[in-house]
């Protein structure tokens, strides 16, 4: 082709797109949205030039020195993955079979009968939220009633995954700002008022964004009023491990449910708990009566998956299968686990009495009292604006900070700040 031709052909092009460009478009009418309320702080904190700046919005770990933390039990899972040289071939629609076989003991222990009688069906899922967002559909579909009770606060996603599944999404009390724990009598009173048949979404442990958990005993009588009313529990366990230190401990909630005969649905992460948050590893479950009603409830909950990602991706799984799998690197595996819950319990002590030190007269024992990632702190709007904008310290404008991201090292300038924007 001539060069003549050739420019001819791209001011052509170039008419063409111009008046392309003049033309309205398709998507006039897309409104600008808000930032993520947790992920938006991370996009922010980015941006900040200040060498002390601290971020303290998403919930993810790091080490004493503030740097993310793979854990040894993980590197070296990934050292036996390449040894065995495994294709990437596609895995089955609901994920690698021995990754969903570990992952449901680790939840309900290695010698529940629902494990070993096969009462259940469950799907690998694209992390905790991918669980939650499936489960959601298959609530959407099946369950008697479409409506969905979660706790005020929860996670700030719950509200939009149910909602994007079809489902109504209500709210009962949970967290009393009076005492900074649990409103136990208004948890109660609202859900004796939930419709029979209506799903209540529990956080199983180290509730985000309180940090406060039911007691045992109060475990226990949520799962006779839930009985008693006929309401169904839908477990989200996204910190299994992370509130106690103790992977069982942590699991309590959803063994006392079960032992109490109720039907549940589970959503896991292994984000958290084995730090594999980019992984996007994770696992929904519903348990059954039977094992025919777990191969009707699965051949559902696969048309459910194949519509929505076709399949889960495999690196995640084999890593957790790996390590579960495998006795000695499980064990490695716990201790790693306590190592980070103790490491987060150590700042919260910390935190407080640097606080008392720096002359605060505030009452901050629900530092300690509350558990897990998270420390709802009772900071209000403005002490969060100035905490952002004067010291460069990026938490959620609820007032919550991931306890995750205080080290040794930042907890002495995080509890002076603290301290000069409540006083
Ligand atoms: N459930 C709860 C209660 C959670 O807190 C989170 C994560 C998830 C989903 C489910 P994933 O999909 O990564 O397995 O987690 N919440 C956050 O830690 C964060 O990861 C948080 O900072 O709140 C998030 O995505 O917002």
């Amino acid at each position: 082709m001539s060069m003549s031709k050739c420019q001819q052909l791209s001011s052509a092009l170039f008419k063409q797109q111009g008046s392309f460009r003049m033309m309205s478009s398709w998507w006039s009418n897309v409104q600008q949205g808000p930032p993520d309320a947790i992920l938006g702080v991370t996009e922010a904190f980015k941006r900040d030039k200040n060498p002390q700046k601290i971020n303290l919005g998403v919930g993810a770990y790091r080490d004493d020195n503030g740097n993310p933390y793979v854990l040894p039990s993980v590197i070296q899972a990934e050292h036996n993955i390449m040894k065995k040289n495994l294709n990437k071939e596609y895995a089955p629609i609901n994920g690698i079979a021995e990754f969903c076989t570990e992952s449901i003991k680790l939840a309900l222990s290695d010698n529940s009968p629902i494990v070993k009688n096969k009462c259940y069906a469950s799907v690998q899922s694209i992390s905790g939220t991918g669980a939650l967002r499936v489960g959601g559909e298959f609530l959407q579909r099946y369950a008697p009633l479409k409506t969905i009770w979660v706790p005020i606060p929860t996670w700030g996603n719950h509200g939009q995954i149910f909602k994007f599944s079809g489902l109504e999404v209500k709210t009962y009390r949970y967290y009393d700002p009076k005492t900074c724990g649990l409103d136990f009598s208004g948890m109660i009173e609202d859900l004796s008022s939930a419709p029979t048949g209506s799903v209540i979404l529990l956080h199983a442990c180290a509730h985000n964004p309180t940090g406060v958990d039911p007691k045992p005993e109060q475990w226990k009588e949520l799962s006779d009023l839930l009985k008693k009313k006929k309401l169904f529990p839908f477990f989200d366990m996204a910190y299994q491990g992370f509130a106690s230190g103790n992977v069982d401990h942590d699991a309590l909630a959803v063994h006392t449910f079960l032992l109490d005969g109720h039907q549940i649905a589970l959503a896991q992460s292994f984000a958290k708990n084995m730090g594999l948050y980019g992984e996007r590893v994770g696992m929904f479950t519903l348990t059954s009566l039977d094992t025919e009603e777990a191969e009707r409830i699965m051949s559902q909950l696969k048309i459910v998956v194949r519509g929505m990602y076709s399949n889960p991706p495999i690196h995640g799984a084999r890593l957790v299968s790996e390590i579960l799998s495998n006795s000695q690197l499980k064990n490695q595996w716990m201790v790693e686990v306590k190592g980070m819950a103790n490491r987060i319990i150590s700042v919260r002590n910390k935190l407080k009495e640097l606080l008392a030190k720096e002359g605060s007269t505030r009452n901050w024992n629900h530092i300690t009292d509350q558990i897990g990632m998270f420390c709802y702190t009772g900071l209000e709007k403005d002490h969060v604006k100035k905490l952002i904008e004067e010291h460069s310290i990026y938490l959620t404008n609820d007032g919550r900070i991931s306890m995750a991201g205080v080290t040794s090292k930042n907890v002495g300038y995080l509890a002076s700040a603290m301290h000069k924007v409540t006083s």
